[in-house]
């Protein structure tokens, strides 16, 4: 019988087991504990042939002889490229669940810096009636690090808003919104950006990319008196010392965060308590078992028919 197991570190992994289960009868379906470990025989885990993983700990991955895949339970998959992994193949989520729920938070974001939501909450606390000048969406251009398929979902939910919208790839790629890519189109894609959104990956090229001097170049003399910059892909992303100097210079006229590079974010970090800040704790796209497990065993039914995976990682590049 087939072997799969769930580690899914600080979620409810049996959620995800008994839903696996449900969709795949005749394999056995494990669970490692909330904080990863695997508290049945060390036997079951030399059996294992799927792996589906949120975090897991390398020295479980290292007591997994017989593995055939690993499929990521998020979209992001620098949880597992920054372990030693078997030579396998690595799928990640690409669902429509997922991707609305970052559409969403996207466009939630972008509307309350670009509908002025810090002022209007600031009047508000000192019972101020007064209406602030508004500019127009398309006065406005949303810039988005990190092209993929949440990046580009994210543009076509704001589009019909009216906002002006560019994107940032790794590589050349042609669209119906304005695109740069690489090292030499950072300048100029940032140049003409009011409110900069990152989903990017979190890979070695794009650690710490986010930095002071990234910010500095956003433009700053559009209507919304300054740049904003919302970042719900990865923490590693950005140096969280340069936007809070960012935001305490004025470089920077609001931020939404939705992940950090440690999280939790730490309860004395400035970022709290700027009240231009939207501070959510890693919530912008979550992983929903009910959702996306019959993607995950749709792909292993497919594998055990000498299928191809889909949603593939390409292990060199990290994404
Ligand atoms: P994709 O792989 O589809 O897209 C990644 C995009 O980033 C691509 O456009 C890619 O360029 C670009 N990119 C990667 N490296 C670079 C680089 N060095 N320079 C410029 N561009 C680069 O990923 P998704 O859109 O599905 O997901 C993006 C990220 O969102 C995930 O990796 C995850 O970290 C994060 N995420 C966060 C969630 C949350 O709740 N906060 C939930 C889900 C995901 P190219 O097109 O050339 O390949
Ligand atoms: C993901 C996440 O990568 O939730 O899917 O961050």
């Amino acid at each position: 019988m087939t072997t799969v197991l769930v580690v899914a570190t600080g979620w409810d992994a049996q959620d995800w087991a008994d839903r696996i289960a449900a969709l795949l009868p005749g394999h056995r379906v494990l669970s490692a504990e909330r904080d990863g470990s695997y508290s049945g025989p060390a036997s079951d885990l030399t059996e294992v042939r799927y792996l589906l993983a949120w975090r897991p700990p390398q020295p479980l991955l290292d007591s997994l002889p017989n593995l055939a895949a690993i499929f990521s339970l998020g979209a992001g998959v620098d949880h597992l490229m920054s372990l030693r992994l078997p030579d396998v193949p690595v799928a990640r989520i690409v669902d429509p669940d997922l991707t609305s729920r970052m559409a969403e938070y996207v466009v939630w974001q972008v509307l309350h810096h670009h509908r002025l939501g810090p002022a209007y909450v600031r009047q508000q606390k000192a019972h101020i009636w007064r209406e602030l000048d508004q500019p127009a969406a398309a006065e406005i251009t949303v810039g988005i690090l990190g092209f993929g398929h949440l990046g580009e979902r994210a543009a076509a939910a704001l589009a019909p808003l009216g906002f002006r919208l560019r994107g940032w790839t790794r590589t050349a790629r042609t669209h119906s919104v304005e695109l740069f890519h690489g090292a030499d189109g950072l300048q100029p894609f940032l140049a003409g950006t009011d409110i900069l959104v990152s989903l990017l990956p979190l890979t070695p090229e794009t650690r710490g990319l986010v930095d002071r001097r990234v910010l500095g170049a956003l433009r700053r003399t559009g209507p919304l008196g300054g740049a904003i910059y919302i970042n719900a892909g990865r923490g590693g992303t950005q140096v969280e010392a340069d936007i809070v100097a960012a935001l305490a210079d004025g470089t920077l006229a609001g931020a939404s965060i939705d992940v950090v590079s440690s999280e939790p974010l730490a309860p004395d970090s400035p970022l709290w308590d700027f009240d231009n800040v939207v501070v959510t704790p890693h919530a912008a796209a979550s992983s929903e078992a009910h959702a996306l497990a019959a993607q995950i065993a749709a792909q292993i039914a497919a594998h055990e028919r000498g299928e191809t995976l889909v949603n593939l990682v390409e292990r060199r590049r990290g994404y």
